[in-house]
């Protein structure tokens, strides 16, 4: 199988993520990939090939323009306001207050596009969110080119990103720009699987009311786990698009016996609608030692999840998204794709 990867994801490494009241190192790391990255070529998948620039169109057909602009000059706006470190969202516009007006204050601003404040913005993130989009979109030309399936290997994710906030450790949300590229090549119908732990709440708004991309989500259940406000199974799609969300929210502790039911129905659903290809949110936080989550999926039942993506039969693009247990991050992303393989 084909990968894409880019080194410039290297230039986004905050040194702090907000958690549980402390500043700690990002869980959301550069050697996150390296892992990946090692276990790939142990596992002679030897095709890994750097992407080229972003198609910035299909970027700016997907993001609002103001919000693309604010990425590409927050880390200019935050130093030339004296801001001495990096940025971190503060203010946010909450219940009741003006959702609709981003201010012209570099602190206001940054409130207005994060959806969180964990993750942070240095000077390097926006050469390495366009990295990873550029990924995205040339695993996805490799398939749209007539390969069975191909890897982006995305660092940053995306699938917490909308088409105007960041957040989640996402920026740019490259499933989402997979799918319409696969949309514009001539597929008909296109679903996204996202098996990351978390709900993929940035891919469901974008795509909340159409009718022509379905977006199936496991992840723990927003009650219990980030992003906490989107993800309730009654969300369901709106408009032309109902009907075409299907969220499986689970329970902390959940094993891979039950979270395997949850993927056998999202499989038939997304068979139902009727899909031409497929993109994969391959997050691997689904892990029973993720540092973040609360699943208790082990190493060989990634094996399985992938013969059975395979067995749906679609073109399919797998797109990086979380997985925090670095010394099994390598092990776990890598199983699925030689499940899918072997299948
Ligand atoms: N105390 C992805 O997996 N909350 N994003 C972290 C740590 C944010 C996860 C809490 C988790 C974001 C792509
Ligand atoms: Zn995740």
């Amino acid at each position: 199988m084909q990968v894409f990867f880019s080194e410039d994801h290297r230039r986004h490494f905050p040194q702090a993520e907000l958690s549980a009241g402390e500043f700690v190192t990002p869980y959301e790391r550069p050697s996150r990939v390296e892992n990946i990255l090692a276990r790939l070529k142990l596992r002679q998948f030897t095709q890994i090939e750097a992407p080229g620039p972003a198609d910035m169109a299909a970027i700016a057909r997907l993001c609002a323009p103001d919000y693309l602009q604010f990425l590409e000059t927050a880390w200019d706006e935050w130093k030339a306001a004296g801001c001495a470190g990096e940025i971190i969202a503060a203010t946010f516009p909450a219940r009741r207050m003006q959702m609709s007006r981003p201010p012209r204050n570099i602190d206001g601003k940054v409130g207005y596009y994060a959806l969180a404040n964990e993750t942070a913005i240095t000077g390097g993130t926006w050469v390495a969110a366009l990295s990873s989009a550029a990924s995205a979109q040339a695993a996805t030309r490799h398939v749209i080119g007539g390969a069975r399936a191909a890897f982006a290997l995305c660092r940053p994710p995306g699938h917490h990103a909308t088409a105007d906030m960041y957040g989640g450790y996402c920026f740019i949300n490259n499933a989402a720009l997979a799918a319409e590229q696969l949309r514009a090549s001539g597929a008909a119908r296109v679903a996204i699987l996202d098996i990351d732990f978390h709900h993929g709440n940035g891919t469901q708004d974008i795509f909340y009311h159409r009718d022509d991309i379905f977006f199936a989500s496991l992840h723990g259940a927003p009650e219990d786990a980030f992003p906490y406000f989107l993800g309730f199974a009654d969300e369901t799609g709106a408009g032309r698009g109902e009907g075409t969300t299907l969220n499986l929210p689970m329970l902390p502790g959940t094993p891979y016996s039950v979270w395997c039911q949850a993927l056998k129905q999202a499989i038939a659903a997304i068979t139902a609608f009727g899909a031409d290809a497929l993109i994969v949110s391959l997050g691997v936080d689904t892990y029973k030692d993720d540092p973040i989550s609360f699943f208790r999926l082990d190493s060989p039942d990634y094996l399985d999840i992938g013969q059975r993506i395979a067995a749906m039969g679609l073109p399919t693009v797998f797109c990086m998204e979380g997985g925090y247990a670095i010394e099994a991050v390598g092990v776990n992303t890598v199983n699925v794709l030689e499940g899918f393989l072997d299948a």
